[in-house]
């Protein structure tokens, strides 16, 4: 790398963070194993529990407007969105998913808090216990993971006037 190129990427230091975990109840017993993934990622990188704050809401096709709320209260640095979307019989699998993945973009770009999307989206409900913390991944980890780096890296922006989290 040129050494003249300034680079800034998320170094992950959690000083002062307060994170908000969204977590859709459907299909409960998977989305919980995403919540406590996504807290204990936080606390990994260096949250204090006291500063995660877990909220439930009944579907993911709710998660953008709780997503949003939260973040307008100017409390959040970063708000970490879980939920678990598996294909039915009927289209509305993908109403919920895509709607979900849109409105979670929209909530981070309009109010410039970082969300991440931790939505698990499966033809069946084994591959979501796969993403879940078995043979794929654990999507609330890495879930977790993004909206601290995200986070962090807007705090290094130059010229960034970062809101103060609230208490
Ligand atoms: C209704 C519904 C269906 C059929 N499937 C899912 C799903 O797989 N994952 C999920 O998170 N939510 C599902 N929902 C609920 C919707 O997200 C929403 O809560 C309801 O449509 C009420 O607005």
């Amino acid at each position: 790398m040129d050494e003249r190129i300034k680079t800034i990427e998320g170094e992950i230091s959690a000083r002062g963070m307060r994170f908000g975990v969204v977590a859709a109840r459907f299909n409960e017993p998977i989305s919980k194993k995403l919540a406590d993934g996504a807290v204990s990622a936080l606390e990994a990188g260096g949250v204090p529990r006291e500063r995660v704050e877990v909220h439930w809401v009944p579907g993911s096709f709710e998660l953008p407007q709780a997503a949003m709320a939260l973040a307008r209260t100017g409390r959040y640095t970063g708000i970490v969105c879980v939920g678990v979307v598996i294909r039915g019989e009927t289209p509305h699998f993908e109403y919920v998913a895509r709607e979900a993945a849109h409105g979670l973009s929209r909530a981070g770009l309009e109010t410039g808090v970082p969300v991440s999307f931790g939505v698990i989206t499966s033809l069946t409900e084994a591959q979501a216990w796969e993403r879940a913390g078995g043979a794929v991944g654990h999507r609330g980890e890495e879930a977790a993971r993004a909206a601290l780096e995200m986070a962090a890296w807007m705090r290094e922006l130059p010229g960034r006037r970062a809101p103060k989290p609230r208490r």
